[in-house]
């Protein structure tokens, strides 16, 4: 018996690196009881495995270790099914753009919901300034207002133009950084830039759609020659939350969180109770009235699935 991390998974294969670098493509036999998760994807990069070797080139995966973390999504609100995007990071690069394509604050929400959830600490990086226009400009500014208030590290890069790339290489020191984002945001030109090693092929943005055109299909981590991984994974268009509580929701909004101690009702979901001081936090300009009105939505639109 080996063992080794997960760094490519295709569906049914994955390749597993050991100790020494030797990657050895893997298997899975028969069902996992990996947790207490149902996925359509029991082992996902990042992924600590025993294997057992079937020839020269070929295992099979005998055993997943528990998880430190990871990032899950399902495609839609409604899908039963979920992902684990990745396992074991330290950190996510939510990589987003305001244009070709634009990422909504929905989306970006509904992601850092999430990885509040599990902890694990997202850098917001607005690729694509050398495109933005005045008003696009003035857009960015806000956004990176409301998120550095709420706590969150927002870089704007260029990568066309080499803008703060170096910067963000230095958030990359020995860690494993998950990048994740909408399809055509630039994560696979991003990553090429970290290291000359790494060669992920990049696609166009449709003209007619202002879209990316999901060039990169698998997750895939790679080494970087100076320490720390990288993990580039394929563009998604919708980020479908796992089942989190009415009740829990605010939670992993960590400045409604904050304010939600003030509200006079301790079962409050700050929608229209009385004394709500997160509602009073809104009006006063405190909390963003766009990340309230995110986080109303999101209660409402899985209000569905908490009632079942
Ligand atoms: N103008 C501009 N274009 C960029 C920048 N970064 C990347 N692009 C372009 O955006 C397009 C999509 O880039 P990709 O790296 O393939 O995007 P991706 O996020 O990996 O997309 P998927 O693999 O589909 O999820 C390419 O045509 C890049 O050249 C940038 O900083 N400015
Ligand atoms: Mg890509
Ligand atoms: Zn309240």
């Amino acid at each position: 018996m080996k063992t080794g991390i997960v760094i490519k998974s295709t569906g049914s294969w994955f390749d597993v690196r050991d100790e020494s670098g030797h990657i050895t493509n893997c298997r899975i036999k028969g069902k996992f009881r990996t947790s207490n998760i149902r996925s359509t994807n029991p082992v996902a990069v990042g992924d600590n495995v025993s294997f057992d070797f079937e020839d020269n080139n070929t295992g099979v995966i005998t055993e997943i270790s528990e998880r430190k973390n990871y990032i899950i999504r399902k495609a839609s609100n409604l899908s039963k099914e979920s992902q684990v995007i990745a396992a074991n990071i330290d950190q996510v690069f939510l990589l987003v753009t305001l244009k070709m394509p634009e990422t909504t604050t929905m989306f970006i929400d509904r992601f850092l919901i999430t990885a509040e959830a599990y902890s694990i600490p997202t850098i917001l990086i607005f690729n694509k300034i050398d495109i933005y226009n005045d008003t696009l400009k003035e857009r960015l500014s806000e956004l990176k207002t409301i998120y550095s208030a709420i706590g969150y590290k927002c870089i704007e890069i260029s990568v066309i133009e080499n803008i703060n790339i170096e910067t963000l290489k230095e958030e990359l020191n020995n860690k494993t950084t998950l990048i994740s984002g909408n399809s055509g945001v630039g994560k696979s030109s991003l990553i090429n830039k970290f290291d000359p090693i790494i060669n992920q092929k990049t696609g166009i943005i449709s003209s007619s759609h202002n879209k990316g055109k999901h060039t990169t299909t698998f997750a895939e981590m790679f080494e970087l020659s100076y320490g720390g991984y990288i993990i580039d994974t394929p563009g998604i268009k919708g980020f479908g939350l796992i089942d989190f509580g009415k009740y829990d929701l605010f939670h992993y909004f960590p400045e409604i969180f904050k304010e939600s101690a003030k509200c006079q009702y301790n079962n409050c979901i700050h929608v229209n109770e009385p004394s709500c001081a997160v509602k009073n936090a809104v009006e006063k300009g405190i909390i963003s009235e766009e990340r309230y009105y995110n986080y109303l939505t999101i209660l409402h639109q899985d209000d569905e699935k908490y009632r079942k």
